[in-house]
């Protein structure tokens, strides 16, 4: 019996199973909102629904940016050496800072930016929350990728996230180059959930936001995805952003240049669409990876 016919929500998108089966078809719509409904165009959202992804220069402007970086530092250094919403690389430096928005007063003026919060709610079709944030900082020299995968697949599965209705907006804190670790893309995936094989370890997160073994497509799965697709990446100058579906496959490689590439992710989810009990059948995540909190999911 699967964690959902327990507490009775349908699990249209099964993963963390003993045995393969096929690929499931998206159902939801990718966008839910419409051309009068906020900022993007009929075009930007045509081509949002048909890749997935969408890439907005000028989301943060001058009068921010420098004002992040140092952000960025002060933040690595004001997290306790033990503290899990600071993940660390393996090679030393931070890899991610996790619910930088509730620790940072500046971080939560940009998740309320007319370049930000508009679009999320246009894309959704609605009142949206921050599901999750976090700053990935790409570290020179010492920053280890992210291997491809949906992170729909882990919100569904681990989170209990129970429809594709939550997008992501990864905002570059430092220029984005083709070979500092930015983030590769497989355009036009979102539109199929990949069940993956393996059951989820005990608290599979403390392992997990360093390098996921488990909820990762197998290596058919994306020699088929990326033959029929392609790959695109998301370069760019500090300031730009990346909106992507949050089904949509992705994955950055390692960064061996001295060049940091710290981008924020703010993961906005609708208000229709609230985290149930994972349906992997684990304990829930922490807040600070999965809000549920009333205060924090209150619309935005
Ligand atoms: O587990 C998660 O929620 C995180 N893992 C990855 C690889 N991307 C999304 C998210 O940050
Ligand atoms: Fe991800």
């Amino acid at each position: 019996m699967t964690q959902a016919t327990l507490t009775g929500v349908e699990d249209r998108y099964p993963t963390r199973l003993g045995h393969a089966i096929s690929p499931v078809p998206r159902t939801e719509p990718t966008v839910w909102g419409d051309a009068l409904d906020g900022p993007l165009s009929r075009a930007e959202l045509d081509g949002f629904a048909d890749r997935g992804y969408l890439i907005k220069a000028g989301t943060v402007g001058d009068d921010h940016l420098p004002l992040l970086q140092r952000e960025l530092e002060w933040l690595g250094a004001e997290l306790a050496a033990d503290d899990p919403r600071a993940v660390r690389e393996p090679g030393g430096g931070i890899r991610s800072v996790f619910a930088p928005h509730l620790l940072s007063d500046l971080i939560a003026e940009v998740v309320r930016l007319d370049t930000v919060l508009p679009i999320a709610r246009q894309l959704l079709g609605g009142d949206v929350y921050i599901h999750q944030a976090r700053i990935n900082m790409m570290p020179g020299f010492t920053g280890s990728g992210f291997y491809w995968h949906s992170d729909f697949e882990t919100w569904h599965a681990e989170d209990g996230m129970p429809e594709i209705r939550a997008v992501s907006c990864s905002i570059a804190l430092t220029e984005n180059y083709p070979y500092n670790g930015s983030l590769m893309l497989v355009p036009g995936s979102h539109r199929t959930f990949y069940p993956c094989v393996g059951a989820t370890p005990e608290n599979n997160y403390e392992t997990s936001l360093v390098s996921q073994d488990i909820g990762v497509p197998d290596r058919d799965t994306l020699v088929k995805a990326v033959d029929r697709h392609g790959i695109d990446q998301f370069v760019g100058p500090a300031g730009s952003a990346l909106w992507f579906d949050a089904n949509l496959l992705h994955g950055s490689g390692s960064n061996i240049t001295p060049l940091p590439r710290s981008n924020v992710f703010l993961v906005f989810n609708s208000v229709h669409n609230p985290l149930t009990e994972p349906f992997c059948g684990a304990r829930r995540r922490p807040e600070y990876l999965a809000a549920r909190d009333p205060v924090t999911t209150l619309a935005l």
